[in-house]
């Protein structure tokens, strides 16, 4: 299951007043059917029916909801180190911990209070054990409510997780806003990213998916910054995390036109690059606008290896498949 697929966790006093109501109607509709025996035992049944009815709704909603969320200990780097910008994963394991041993104790009340129940002599003693069973699982929720709150903060801010492809070859377009990576993202991916002239256009981290050499490449584009990791925005935390964990290579995308950026600005960036260790390639984009672009290019004294046009990209891109 994906992190946008997560269900809504409602409240405790949603799911109390959920099993509350549909134990009431299951026993009302035992009330119209006929039952024998004295009224001691019609009383038991009737009660009983609404116990188990009781734990059954809280045992498939807690079940569900520890089935949903992503187990902790099967995540990529990626997502592990994307979850600890937004919630402490120790509060996480706990809420779900907390909601699986409220299904244990939903058995032990359920397996007590059924038995005492059944061995109940008097209409007033079923009353009580009733009473008493009601106020177990009511302050069973009571202790359970802080973490169902937990967890929906917490399925929130995964719902704005990407969906990457953590197994897959990938091709990281970094580089600063405006120089053109989403249009670079299009032209080999052939998606459909959001394109337009001003800076910050793409507001979350768009993936696409290509072949080269036979081999399904996912290109991730992430948008750069020189803040440090703490000041980055959500977007550019989640790009920093994909640059670090996931891409096998990295394509940085120079705008020697200068129409956001200064070259200078553009050149620290590409300088913080060295942190990754991974191999990067240079695109030119927008050489279509300038007819310098070699003595523009010459001034950086990049190191590596610098293409301009799709086809050189792609045989580059290649060259470090595996
Ligand atoms: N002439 C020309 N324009 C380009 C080229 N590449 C991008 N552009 C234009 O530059 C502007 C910015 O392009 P985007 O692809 O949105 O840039 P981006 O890097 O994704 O920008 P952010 O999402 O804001 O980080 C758009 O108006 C594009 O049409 C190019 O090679 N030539
Ligand atoms: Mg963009």
């Amino acid at each position: 299951m994906g992190f946008n697929e997560i269900p809504k966790v409602e409240t405790a006093k949603f799911y109390l007043d959920l099993a509350f109501s549909r134990a009431t109607k299951e026993a009302s509709s035992l009330r119209s059917s006929k039952m024998k025996g004295d009224r001691l035992n019609i009383q038991k049944n009737i009660e009983l029916t609404k116990l188990k009815s009781i734990k059954s709704s809280l045992k498939e909603v807690f079940n569900r909801i520890i089935k949903t969320f992503p187990s902790i200990d099967q995540l990529d780097d990626f997502y592990m180190h994307l979850i600890k910008c937004y919630f402490s994963i120790g509060d996480f394991r706990k809420a779900l911990s907390s909601v699986n041993w409220g299904i244990t104790k939903l058995a032990d009340f359920h397996k007590d209070y059924s038995y005492k129940i059944k061995l109940a002599k008097s209409l007033d003693e079923v009353n009580k054990l009733k009473s008493s069973y009601y106020g177990r699982i009511s302050s069973l929720l009571k202790r359970l409510k802080v973490h169902l709150e937990f967890l929906e903060l917490a399925r929130r801010d995964m719902r704005s997780f990407p969906t990457i492809k953590t197994k897959l070859f990938s091709v990281a377009l970094f580089g600063f806003p405006n120089v053109g990576k989403s249009t670079l993202l299009n032209k080999l991916g052939g998606s459909k990213a959001k394109i337009s002239n001003y800076a910050f256009t793409t507001k979350q981290l768009n993936m696409a998916y290509t072949s080269i050499d036979e081999e399904k490449i996912q290109l991730l584009d992430t948008p750069g910054s020189l803040n440090r990791f703490e000041k980055l925005n959500d977007i550019e935390k989640q790009a920093y995390l994909a640059l670090k964990y996931v891409a096998h290579v990295i394509v940085y995308v120079f705008d020697l036109t200068e129409a956001s950026y200064p070259l200078k600005d553009q050149l620290k960036l590409f300088n913080s690059l060295k942190e990754f260790d991974k191999p990067v390639v240079v695109y030119l984009s927008k050489t279509d606008l300038i007819d310098d672009a070699d003595d523009r290019l010459s001034k950086l004294k990049l190191s590596v290896k610098v293409v301009s046009d799709l086809d050189s990209l792609r045989k580059e891109i290649s060259e470090e498949i595996y």
